[in-house]
């Protein structure tokens, strides 16, 4: 049975209220018996408010990307959720994490869209542009723990996301070495590969499931594929750095 629009309506304004004030809330989502399917609708009523107060919609985000993180969370798909402008951070630029609950900053590989994308279209023909990237995520979850559901309605925790210099896509993105950087220390380090075998898989996948909610890609719109290392606490004050062998650098300070 479909959720009550009134369901859906109440539980996005818990999430998007969390974030604006910065306050962790309990499991919401899961203690409403909600499925992880329906909770997309919850997510889509969360960015509704989001694009109300005049964000606009910029692209998609994968998460739970890596065996390691579904294997975490007893699943065997991968989630995605939505980016606005309000989330960009630029390269080389700072963003204030006063307002956030508990950040974490992850290294990822960006995709930009050369065109508007259909269901069965392939990368080749859809991605003029590769990118190293940072993503900046911040549960709205009490402890950040939650099941599937709430993950999923708490728009995959995205919260912004730096893009490095882009570039025409490289024979291979499988195996490329990355590196993250804390105030020039590496914190972590690993591959391409842990982004469901090659990130390039993870724009196949954006297309499947977003289109199981009617979302298409759109021209010019960003793909983030996902995290090839695990996401580490970022503090004010830090500088973030996420090397990719090839591709090069993305950087952003906390303030
Ligand atoms: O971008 C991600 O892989 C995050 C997905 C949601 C799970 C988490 O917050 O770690
Ligand atoms: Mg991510």
């Amino acid at each position: 049975m479909a959720l009550h629009n009134e369901v859906v309506a109440g539980l996005a304004a818990r999430l998007d209220e969390a974030a604006v004030a910065g306050t962790a809330i309990p499991q919401v989502v899961s203690a409403a018996g909600v499925s992880a399917d329906d909770a997309y609708a919850v997510q889509a009523a969360l960015l509704d408010r989001r694009l109300e107060r005049g964000e606009r919609l910029v692209g998609l985000k994968m998460g739970l990307t890596s065996r390691a993180k579904m294997a975490q969370m007893g699943v065997d798909e991968v989630i995605w959720g939505r980016l606005t402008d309000a989330m960009a951070i630029a390269d080389g630029g700072s963003v204030d994490i006063g307002g956030l609950i508990h950040p974490r900053v992850e290294p990822e590989v960006a995709f930009l869209m050369g065109r508007d994308v259909e269901e069965g279209d392939d990368f080749a023909s859809s991605v003029e542009a590769v990118a190293p990237a940072l993503e900046l995520i911040d549960s709205r979850y009490a402890d950040f723990r939650f099941s599937l559901p709430d993950v999923i309605a708490d728009n995959t925790s995205a919260s912004g996301y730096a893009i490095g210099p882009w570039q025409q896509p490289p024979a291979g993105l499988a195996d490329l070495a990355v590196r993250l950087e804390v105030d020039g220390e590496t914190v972590e380090s690993g591959s391409t590969a842990a982004i469901l075998g090659d990130p390039r898989n993870a724009f196949d996948e954006a297309v499947r499931l977003a289109a199981r909610h009617g979302v298409r890609l759109r021209k010019g719109w960003v793909l983030l594929a996902g995290a090839a290392t695990a996401a580490v606490p970022l503090p004010a004050g830090a500088e973030v750095r996420a090397v990719v062998a090839g591709l090069g650098t993305a950087t952003l300070r906390a303030l």
